[in-house]
């Protein structure tokens, strides 16, 4: 039985990890340190919420005069300010912003990029569905001291490290720099994130889950839906027995799929040629994580990882999870020519 002195804190496993990059200089590791401050305090605000909204029914403002935020601005400002300093960024892309956010002159620039979806699913959570951060690192391309576009502009095989924080029942951070997946979970009584699920794997054989919001289907394209009528067994396909699961909170719908295996799709549809989800800040970073632990992602043709955005905040139709599962789909999408 470990008594607690055995614990690995986030910090000691990113040093760890460190350890394993001769040419390490500290700074990636700063950075991820940093991420998962910024977490720790994204989630005290979060796992506060619920009771601020009851104790601030005054419109703006709590009971104590502070000013009700959105969370998604609150936790956008969080990152923002937990990076802006460090000199470790040359620039960040954040869902909240149409631009990269350039490192304020008075700070040192450095040769990371950080790109991030801070706090996605916020909709969710006025009624306590888990939602959550996602980010990647990457490594400057240009010449240029500040960053421009061209170093955002990277294909997810570029990545450096990836991961993400589900604000749940718990709170997890989960990430790779390709050694492998590791999960962290809060402990708010010593304020640390203790390895909880090292060397993350999808399970093989999976779960049979499948993952889509099936009020669409009528807007699939034929072989969206003749992959589905497969996974539920429905229009004379004699399925193989799939159940779904659909929480609508993207973090929370890969975090599932991570841990017990199955499939997450976002498809392309008559209204979203594109599908929904953003490519660089969160289909790419999931993809990595997903690739690590054994699994895959695809548009539906391509690898996610593989594919290079033309803009910041493009948009992309995401499947992901098993192998199998993952490949099955892009067999059926392949009939659409
Ligand atoms: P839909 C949440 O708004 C989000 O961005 C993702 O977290 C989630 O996967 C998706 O949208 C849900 O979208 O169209 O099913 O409501």
């Amino acid at each position: 039985m470990k008594d607690d002195t055995h614990v690995v804190t986030i910090d000691r496993h990113i040093i760890d990890q460190e350890r394993l990059q001769p040419e390490a200089t500290g700074a990636f590791s700063s950075i991820l340190t940093d991420i998962a401050l910024a977490g720790k305090i994204i989630s005290h605000k979060v796992n506060m919420a619920g009771l601020m909204d009851v104790l601030g029914r005054t419109g703006d403002t709590n009971v104590q005069g502070e000013r009700v935020e959105k969370l998604d601005v609150f936790a956008q400002e969080v990152i923002y300010r937990a990076m802006d300093h460090t000199g470790h960024l040359c620039c960040m892309v954040s869902e909240e912003h149409p631009e990269p956010i350039p490192i304020p002159e008075k700070f040192p620039a450095g040769p990371y990029v950080l790109v991030f979806d801070p706090l996605d699913g916020s909709s969710n959570i006025d009624v306590n569905v888990s939602i959550g951060t996602i980010f990647a690192i990457y490594r400057k391309v240009s010449n240029e001291e500040r960053g421009t576009e061209a170093d955002c502009l990277q294909a997810g095989r570029k990545q450096l490290g990836a991961g993400y924080v589900v604000y749940g029942s718990s709170t997890m951070l989960v990430y790779t720099t390709g050694s492998g997946v590791h999960g962290f979970t809060l402990d708010p009584s010593i304020g640390e994130f203790i390895l909880s699920h090292p060397n993350i794997r999808i399970p093989d054989p999976p779960a049979r889950y499948y993952s889509v919001n099936e009020a669409y289907y009528s807007r699939w394209s034929p072989g969206q839906k003749r992959f589905v009528d497969r996974l539920r067994g429905t229009n004379g396909a004699s399925g193989p027995g799939f159940s779904s699961r659909y929480i609508g909170s993207l973090v929370s719908d890969f975090h599932r799929t991570l841990l017990k295996g199955g499939i997450f799709m976002y498809p392309s549809d008559e209204r979203n040629p594109s599908g929904k989800l953003r490519l660089l800040y969160e289909a790419s970073p999931l993809a990595w994580i997903a690739e690590e632990a054994g699994g895959r992602a695809s548009d539906g043709r391509r690898d996610i990882l593989d594919l290079v955005p033309e803009e910041l905040h493009q948009r992309t139709p995401f499947y992901i999870g098993s192998t199998e599962l993952v490949s099955l789909a892009e067999e059926y999408l392949s009939e659409d020519g």
